[in-house]
């Protein structure tokens, strides 16, 4: 069976976090970058890592529509094979993203992990916007499972990736019954002392 793992690696030396990319392969779907790996790296990572899994640039793209177009045009063109957004900013800047190459995966933020993270998120108005401008799926919270439900409710077939699992303390099983595709596992692997142990380990716990 495919995994239903995501490594979030924000692992900043750029020659560790290449190596943990080729040793976790063989057990995550894909590997999601943020800024803390391309701020040190350079997008070169992004095309590097490319060759051993697919690529989520995590950029929550956050801006007006033409600045939402150029983030994705450098993250494709380095070979990135999707992109996560903030809804805020309203279905103009999301079509955006989505006109540069609909083929790509665009995933929308609709409440985030972190303690008093969902504050300010609509979860309603966001995953009407992520249907509507026809979003691959969203990021909602494994440490709060009972959000994911009411996202899984709202959004139809969209797919659910879903980060807290590991440091945040979120529990990918009931992260999955909620209703997740994809758990999305950082610390809890690259900060390992063996990350490919760690992947095949969450890896079997998500099957
Ligand atoms: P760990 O907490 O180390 O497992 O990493 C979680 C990863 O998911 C980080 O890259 C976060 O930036 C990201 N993330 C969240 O933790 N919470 C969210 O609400 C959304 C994201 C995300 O969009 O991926």
């Amino acid at each position: 069976m495919s995994s239903r793992l995501v490594l979030a690696l924000d692992e900043t030396d750029p020659a560790r976090a290449l190596e943990i990319a080729k040793q976790v392969s063989p057990f995550v779907a894909k590997i999601k970058i943020n800024y803390p790996l391309v701020l040190s790296a350079g997008l070169e990572i992004v095309t590097e890592i490319s060759k051993f899994s697919p690529v989520i640039c995590d950029f929550k793209v956050a801006d007006i529509p033409n600045t939402n177009r150029l983030i994705a045009e450098a993250a494709f063109n380095a070979g990135a094979s999707g992109i996560i957004a903030h809804a805020f900013p309203g279905p103009e800047s999301l079509k955006a993203l989505r006109e540069v190459d609909a083929s790509k995966d665009l995933y929308v933020v609709i409440t985030m992990s972190h303690p008093k993270g969902g504050h300010f998120f609509d979860i309603e108005s966001f995953c009407s916007l992520a249907l509507e401008i026809g979003a691959t799926g969203v990021v909602a919270p494994a440490t709060r499972p009972e959000d994911v439900s009411k996202v899984r409710s709202l959004i139809g077939d969209l797919e659910i990736i879903s980060p807290g699992v590991g440091a945040q303390g979120g529990s990918s099983k009931d992260t999955l019954k909620a209703g997740a595709n994809f758990i999305i596992v950082g610390r809890g692997i690259y900060q390992s002392d063996d990350p490919a142990a760690a992947a095949e380990k969450y890896s079997k716990e998500l099957v």
